[in-house]
């Protein structure tokens, strides 16, 4: 029974609690500042709050998984990735429509082709349904998609042209794309394939990187519409 709630000297459990409450603070902050900036700006905000609102409720369930077991709830990280990382990528398309650059749906079909070629491989080789190594060597591959489109490909090119806050903003974002989202690949392979890093520090990683990677990112998103809104917005 006692073992249904967080115990004080669980810390993972405690990381799995501040995410978790962390996620559903963002997403009324997100929604709320929606309302405030130029129309341009809203539905960006909107996505980086239903960011949020999907990790808070699947960090819920996470958290008592968690708590209970002490093992790595994979598969709601995975549906949790399913819904959150494609918006997460139509971000960089949503917030070059915006400012109306010169990009096309070319790269948002290869934003979310890469996004669904790295998840689903991902998630096959995790649950032993494909070879380990060829599920990830895939996975990589739809990864390397993404990070080409917004940084060589049409996505980048259009954003340096863009310039200003935008080109910052975008330039900030796609760190987060580079560096935050490494972990889950190097967790896939120190963690799942190899097996030497345990369930604790795993999960205590996840968890700091998905705050960096949809709450920072999502506070990104913000500045920049809240700068381009312009003075007296705030
Ligand atoms: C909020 C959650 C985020 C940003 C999750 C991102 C997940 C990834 C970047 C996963 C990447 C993987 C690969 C690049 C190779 C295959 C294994 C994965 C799915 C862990």
């Amino acid at each position: 029974m006692d073992k249904m709630f967080l115990q004080s000297g669980d810390m993972v459990g405690v990381t799995f609690w501040l995410v978790s409450i962390a996620m559903i603070a963002s997403t009324v902050f997100f929604l709320y500042e929606g309302s405030k900036v130029d129309a341009k700006w809203r539905l960006s905000l909107l996505v980086a709050g239903l960011v949020t609102l999907v990790a808070g409720v699947h960090y819920d369930y996470m958290r008592d998984f968690w708590v209970v077991n002490q093992e790595t709830p994979i598969v709601y990280r995975y549906i949790d990735w399913l819904i959150t990382v494609p918006l997460l990528m139509i971000e960089f398309y949503i917030i070059l429509r915006a400012v109306g650059a010169a990009v096309g749906s070319g790269s948002f079909l290869r934003l979310l082709v890469g996004t669904l070629v790295m998840l689903i491989f991902g998630y096959l080789g995790e649950a032993g349904m494909m070879g380990a190594t060829l599920a990830f060597v895939i996975g990589m591959a739809g990864w390397a998609i993404i990070i080409w489109e917004i940084y060589g490909g049409q996505a980048g090119k259009a954003a340096s042209a863009a310039g200003g806050a935008v080109a910052s903003a975008f330039s900030a974002m796609r760190w987060i794309v580079l560096i935050g989202w490494a972990i889950y690949p190097l967790g896939y392979v120190f963690g799942y394939m190899m097996g030497n890093v345990d369930d604790n520090a795993l999960n205590m990683l996840y968890n700091l990187a998905d705050f960096v990677n949809k709450i920072l990112f999502g506070l990104i998103i913000w500045n920049l519409a809240v700068k381009d809104s312009g003075q007296g917005a705030h």
